[in-house]
């Protein structure tokens, strides 16, 4: 496919500025390919440029849904990231942690892990393994890493650091709508006239669907209006109508407050709730109790603006909601989940044009992990671990006896590492992902790792924080280095071309995981020649779900991407779910669920007296393996920092730029002081980029690792702390590494 490459580059600032650049004649010399930026879940097509087997340029895809060309800087900026020095292009193995990586052929690091994993299994059984994947593997990956382990080793303990990120959204949907994924598409911001953004700086993380919502508000600012709620005044509160400054952890009485006021205003859908969804009967009392002025106590806002933003919600001609992991990152992700669902189904804003509740997806194939069953308790097509009939439809087309699918779920992330620290599990294989930097409680991570028999990780680039405490690594081929597919945040699914060669002898996962399931002796059920072979049996797997992707195939997809459901050949793609009002639930009616606000885990107290919030900053990617790579992100942002109030801060004698220190029960974190107004007081920030490779700002070894019972999703948003000054500029005593 040669994509047309003919277009000016496009890349909007932090101003919301769009720089334009137009194509230079050397860049008309280069080979174009069509892909998806691999960073966020807007899924931004991309064309890649290359030659001589490196890739030169991108540029934002004119004709892809999610931007129609345009990309913010880290998608700009992917070349960079690409072909550098510490890429990976050899298996590394070594025989004790104390010795240096050798390297390794293929076969003989492959064997080596057979061996090993057959004994274990052997001696402990199969749950004696497991695997810990990525949001940012391809649906091909996820695929065949879950029928691996599920279907022939044995064991669903495979589980994703989408666990860290979206299972709260994924348990929202289907405890309120009957089955997962935002129904809505980026199309319907163009429609919408209000928007309710919270526990989100969509400005950072969803730049390009940032800049579609800034510019809906611009062209028409009387009508169309725009709430913000974060505990931080970030700059996606640049655009807000009204600010909601909320104390963290308490939007669940915000929530029940904003549909107390709808009820009481007389502004409920009553029409459509009877139709179309059940149990208000439950919700109508408890909401009694979440008065305004109730819910200003708890969050710490104006009851006014509370009404406010319920009225603007409630009165819309069609209201959209985003959120993210302000909401998902709680020991209560999914009833807030829940909560923001009930808006929609009280008002009919949903299933229409221009409304919908819509969770922002953070990694660029969180969607398509949750589809293929890349979740401890999921299996392929969205279906369950725990339902019979689930287990033996995938049995069915796996080709494996009746029973061969364990019914229990799988360890989730922070129970596998817990299982790991203490032994239950023996050996894990991670794949993309970096929990040596990005997991909750590091200190216990790093018992984990000391404690595991058999550490593989799958990454590109070597040392990262993680691979470092690997027994085997293995080089894997990275974006525009293999082909595959990826579903974004509006369900649509992208090819992504290859555009050159992987460097060495890297590999793309899938590749990865078929040959080592050879080396198990498993060669029939793991001999795909291609993506596009494993893509084709895959789908068999959605064939009647809700899912259905029987009418993809890579042939459509290299045409332009599709939103499932796309049952047939001749379907064209679904922009909307649920437009007849008929839910996933049996019966075709959504529920309303009932959620008492009730405390985060750890509350502040004495000793540690303040709230730690975590998350992220506009040119950072993660862990910083890639983004701390260029040049030109690293300018914006290129020292670690904690935000702290000055009502917080001038009683400790600190100020602007002083090192302090962050304390909790678990461990610490240091970085310079940024004394704001911006942030709640009684709350500061540290974004959670910079890991043990990077110094001391390591803000993990703080956070608790406390999980929402439903979703099992870990509180990376709130836990108690304690701050203290460090003294200019000077050092802090090290930990080791955690
Ligand atoms: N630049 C950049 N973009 C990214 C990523 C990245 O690393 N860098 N990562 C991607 C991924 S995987 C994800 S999951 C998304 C995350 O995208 P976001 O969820 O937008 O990012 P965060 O910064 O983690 O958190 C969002 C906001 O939640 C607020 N918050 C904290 N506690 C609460 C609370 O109790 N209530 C409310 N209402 N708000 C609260 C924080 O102050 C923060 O501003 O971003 C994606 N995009
Ligand atoms: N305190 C705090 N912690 C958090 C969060 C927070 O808000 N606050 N957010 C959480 C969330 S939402 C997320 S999604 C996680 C993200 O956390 P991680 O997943 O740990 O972060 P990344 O840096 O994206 O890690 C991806 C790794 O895969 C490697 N890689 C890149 N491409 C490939 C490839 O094609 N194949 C292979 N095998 N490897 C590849 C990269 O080099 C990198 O080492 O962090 C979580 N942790
Ligand atoms: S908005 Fe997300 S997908 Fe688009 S270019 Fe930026 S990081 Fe990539
Ligand atoms: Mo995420």
């Amino acid at each position: 496919m040669a994509a047309d490459a003919r277009v000016a580059m496009q890349v909007v600032q932090e101003s919301g500025e769009i720089v334009e650049t137009p194509l230079t004649p050397e860049e008309l010399q280069l080979t174009w390919n069509r892909s998806v930026c691999p960073y966020c879940g807007v899924g931004c097509g991309v064309l890649v440029g290359s030659k001589d087997g490196r890739v030169r340029k991108v540029r934002g895809d004119p004709n892809h849904p999610a931007n129609y060309g345009l990309l913010c800087g880290k998608g700009a900026t992917l070349p960079q990231m690409v072909h550098t020095p510490d890429r990976l292009t050899t298996p590394l193995i070594r025989a004790s942690r104390e010795e240096d990586f050798q390297r390794a052929s293929w076969d003989e690091a492959l064997e080596r892990i057979a061996t090993r994993w057959q004994r274990i299994i052997r001696d402990h059984g199969p749950d004696a393994v497991a695997f810990y994947v990525s949001g940012q593997l391809l649906t091909e990956d996820y695929y065949v890493v879950n029928k691996l382990a599920k279907g022939f080793l044995g064991t669903n303990n495979v589980d994703s650091n989408s666990r860290l990120c979206m299972a709260s959204a994924v348990s929202g949907y289907v405890t309120s709508l009957g089955a997962d994924a935002p129904p809505g598409c980026y199309a319907d911001i163009e429609l919408a006239d209000s928007f309710l953004l919270i526990g989100t700086n969509t400005a950072a993380c969803h730049p390009v669907t940032f800049e579609r919502i800034r510019r809906r508000k611009l062209r028409a600012p009387a009508r169309v209006n725009v709430v913000v709620v974060d505990p931080r005044k970030t700059r996606t509160a640049d655009i807000a109508d009204v600010y909601l400054p909320i104390r963290p952890g308490t939007d669940v009485a915000l929530l029940n407050a904003m549909l107390h006021v709808i009820a009481r205003e007389g502004l409920l859908d009553a029409r459509y709730m009877q139709r179309h969804t059940s149990d208000w009967e439950r919700l109508q009392p408890l909401l009694e109790r979440y008065s305004p002025d109730q819910a200003a106590a708890i969050c710490g806002v104006e009851a006014g603006q509370i009404r406010k933003a319920a009225l603007l919600f409630a009165k819309a001609r069609a209201a959209m909601s985003f959120w993210s992991m302000g909401l998902n990152q709680s020991t209560h992700g999914t009833a807030k989940n829940n909560c923001v669902i009930n808006l929609h189904l009280a008002t009919g804003q949903i299933g229409r044009p221009g409304a919908g509740p819509f969770s922002l997806t953070g990694q660029p194939n969180a969607m398509g992990g949750r589809e293929t069953g890349g979740l401890a308790h999921l299996l392929p097509g969205h279906r369950f671990v725990a339902k019979e009939q689930d287990r033996r439809a995938v049995e069915g087309v796996w080709g494996v006896s009746e029973g061969r699918i364990n019914a229990k779920p799988g360890l989730t992330a922070v129970e596998l590492f817990n299982a790991l620290a203490d032994g239950r599990v023996k050996s894990v294989w991670i794949l993309c992902t970096n929990p040596m930097v990005s997991m909750p409680n590091l200190s216990m991570v790093r018992q984990a790792f000391a404690a595991a028999e058999l550490v593989i990780v799958n990454d590109i680039y070597h040392p990262t924080e993680t691979t470092q405490l690997a027994d085997i690594i293995l080089p894997a081929a990275q974006w525009s280095e293999r082909d595959g597919t990826v579903t974004n945040s509006e369900r649509a699914i992208s090819y992504l071309e290859q555009a050159i060669d992987p460097p060495g002898e890297a590999l793309p996962d899938w590749q990865i995981l078929c040959r080592f399931a050879r080396a198990m002796g498993l060669e029939r059920a793991f001999a795909f020649d291609s993506a596009e072979a494993i893509y084709e049996e895959y789908k068999r797997l959605t064939h009647g779900q809700d899912l259905d992707i029987g009418g993809v195939t890579y042939r459509r997809l290299k045409q332009a991407p599709i939103q499932w459901p796309c049952p047939t050949p001749g379907h064209r793609s679904t922009m909307r779910r649920y437009t007849g009002g008929v839910f996933a639930h049996p019966g075709g009616k959504a529920h309303f669920i009932a959620h008492e606000y009730e405390t985060p885990a750890e509350m502040p107290d004495a000793q540690f007296p303040l709230i730690l919030t975590t998350g992220r900053v506009r040119d950072q990617w993660h862990t910083m393996t890639r983004t701390g790579k260029v040049p030109v992100l690293m300018k914006k942002e290129p020292e670690p920092f904690i935000e702290l109030h000055p009502a917080d801060a001038a009683p400790l004698g600190i100020a602007e730029g002083d090192l302090i220190v962050v304390h909790s029960r678990r461990g610490q974190a240091q970085a310079a002081c940024r004394v704001t107004e911006t942030i709640k007081p009684g709350t500061c920030f540290m974004p959670f980029h910079w890991g043990s490779l990077r110094g001391e700002a390591v803000v993990n070894r703080a956070t608790v690792d406390a999980c929402d019972p439903i979703s099992k999703q870990p509180e990376l948003k709130f836990c108690a702390v304690r701050v203290e000054k460090m003294g200019h500029g000077a050092g802090g005593k090290g930990q080791a590494d955690a």
